[in-house]
């Protein structure tokens, strides 16, 4: 379980510790979501604190997409989030756009952010290529918007994978911003939380490349729906180097395609490097291979199960969202009152 303490930034303020992350509804999920993101949301709904899990609709229409196809991600998104263990008891899950306050802070949030630190993020470099001109104005203040979803529940602590730690820092600069623009204290400097073994999942086909939902190669990736054979199949024909796995972590240093296969294991067996090395090192590919793919398929099987099993009645989804909306507005209507009235805005 992961912990969630106080950092020294939100000591002596008025922020007690909320948690708030989001997972964008486009394509299916990756083991690089789950074990980046999803894994870690479990961990921290029993962490004492309130959590807010969000599918960010809002988000994925920022590239190119088919509306039907949006409806079928949120869901599917939506019955990972539960296979997976969260409780829409204990974490309010929701999607972005029907908590419309998001979107409404992201504008003054639009308004707060310069050009400048938007032009440095290199996500959109990375996502809008060489055609910087064709891409969305969406796109391109995604992180204004990111920015929003998180400070709209004055959260804290933000668990991610290891790619949004440079948009935690501008949601950061953001806050600091407004509240030195404004003259008041109001938003939290919240902190990213990126822990364990596996913040960055690597594909399958390339060791330095991330493990991502648009990669045209499904076999870069393990997706949450694959079935048992599928999985094992994809970490047979994992790229790796000739070599047998080291015996000490140090020996992972240039070995990109080695190394992300010891961090899959590591994050699913929820070990550390060391141990993972321990138990494996000196073993040849041809051996270690069947023994991650066997638990792979143990951990990866019964949330697949489930999610198709949740698939089957997507009015009982659509319900827990609406409940998870109810819940995350009584939040975060009064906090965009207030920011409101900070402006300036007469009500
Ligand atoms: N490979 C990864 N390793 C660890 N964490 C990852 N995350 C994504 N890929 C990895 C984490 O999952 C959360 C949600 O990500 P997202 O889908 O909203 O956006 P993304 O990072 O752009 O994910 P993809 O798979 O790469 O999507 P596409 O292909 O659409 O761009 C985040 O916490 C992220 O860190």
């Amino acid at each position: 379980m992961t912990e969630v303490v106080q950092t020294p930034s939100q000591l002596g303020t008025q922020f007690v510790p909320r948690v708030f992350s989001g997972i964008q509804p486009t394509g299916g999920l990756t083991l690089g979501n789950y074990l980046g993101a999803i894994k870690r949301f479990v961990d921290m709904q029993s962490s004492g604190v309130e959590t807010f899990y969000c599918m960010v609709d809002l988000h994925a229409i920022t590239m190119p997409q088919n509306p039907d196809d949006l409806r079928r991600a949120t869901r599917e998104l939506a019955a990972g989030y539960l296979a997976a263990g969260l409780d829409p008891a204990q974490s309010a899950l929701f999607n972005q756009s029907q908590v419309p306050e998001h979107a409404q802070l992201a504008w003054i949030f639009n308004c707060v952010a310069r050009m400048g630190w938007l032009n440095r993020m290199t996500q959109f470099k990375d996502k809008a290529g060489k055609n910087r001109e064709a891409a969305s104005v969406g796109l391109f203040a995604y992180p204004t918007l990111m920015a929003a979803d998180i400070l709209v529940y004055h959260a804290t602590h933000v668990p991610v994978g290891e790619d949004q730690k440079q948009h935690i820092e501008l949601t950061r600069d953001i806050a600091t911003k407004f509240n030195h623009d404004y003259g008041v204290d109001f938003f939290p400097i919240p902190e990213p939380v990126i822990e364990g073994a596996a913040t960055r999942v690597m594909s399958l086909r390339d060791g330095t490349k991330k493990m991502s939902k648009s990669d045209p190669s499904d076999a870069s990736r393990i997706n949450m729906t694959d079935d048992t054979d599928t999985i094992a199949k994809k970490i047979r024909k994992a790229k790796t180097d000739p070599d047998a796995l080291p015996s000490e972590a140090d020996g992972l240093a240039d070995r990109p395609e080695a190394r992300n296969l010891i961090n899959i294991y590591a994050g699913l067996a929820d070990k550390s490097v060391d141990e993972v090395i321990a138990e494996v090192g000196g073993m040849e590919f041809s051996a270690f291979k069947p023994q991650l793919a066997e638990l792979a398929v143990s951990k990866l099987s019964p949330i697949a199960t489930e999610m198709a099993r949740l698939m089957e009645d997507t009015a009982e989804i659509d319900k827990i969202l609406r409940a998870g909306a109810e819940k995350a507005r009584a939040v975060t209507a009064p906090i965009l009152a207030q920011t409101y009235d900070i402006v300036g805005m007469v009500s």
